[in-house]
């Protein structure tokens, strides 16, 4: 038995359920039991920090944290410049630096509202209309009524912020 002091319970006392849609609060899942998301959340994909100068943020990644980019383009439709920041063996969620490419663009405003820093959270799906479909049949709001391209010709949606505790949460389907 492993006692754990500070919060008074020990490892025999844990009960873990498995969280079942509609069964009541959500409660921890051991890690390994599969995916938990009903929704098609695969994994946590990128996530989208907002930067003033794609240049500048790419050599303080790389001088500072040693991230390095793996890959980089821009994006006209939403109006932003990205590159894609590899973290240990590549395998794992990446970081992705966006930068505005014109002053009317989402990032722009974000930049100018909140400055530098996180500005979205993405998780990869198989299939990205039905993961919009299953937040919709929530009541989220859903940015796009239609997938629009993402980074190496994924495909994307978003759920509002202020739909998503104001976390702006990005769906992927990679290509
Ligand atoms: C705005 N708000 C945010 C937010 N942006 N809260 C958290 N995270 C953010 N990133 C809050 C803001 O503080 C306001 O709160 C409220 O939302 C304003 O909502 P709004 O007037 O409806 O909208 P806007 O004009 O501020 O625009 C916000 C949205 C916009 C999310 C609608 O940024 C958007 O369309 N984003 C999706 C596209 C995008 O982000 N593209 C760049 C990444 P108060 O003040 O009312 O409390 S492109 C990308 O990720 C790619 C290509 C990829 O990954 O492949």
């Amino acid at each position: 038995m492993t006692d754990d002091t500070s919060s008074g319970t020990t490892a025999e006392n844990v009960t873990v359920n498995l969280f079942q849609p509609g069964d009541g609060p959500a409660v921890p899942r051991p890690a390994g039991a599969g995916s938990f998301s009903d929704v098609g959340l695969l994994r946590i994909d990128h996530v989208g920090i907002a930067v003033a100068d794609l240049d500048e943020a790419l050599r303080f990644y790389a001088e500072t944290f040693g991230l390095h980019c793996v890959h980089q383009e821009t994006n006209e439709e939403q109006g932003v410049r990205e590159a894609m920041l590899a973290v240990g063996d590549g395998a794992g969620p990446r970081l992705q630096l966006l930068a505005p490419a014109r002053p009317d663009s989402a990032i722009a405003k974000f930049l100018d509202r909140s400055g530098p820093g996180l500005q979205q959270l993405a998780y990869t799906v198989a299939d990205v209309e039905a993961a919009a479909a299953a937040l919709r049949a929530r009541g989220l709001r859903l940015l796009y009524d239609t997938p629009k391209r993402g980074t190496a010709g994924s495909r994307i949606n978003f759920v509002h912020p202020k739909d998503a505790g104001g976390v702006l949460v990005e769906l992927v389907e990679p290509v």
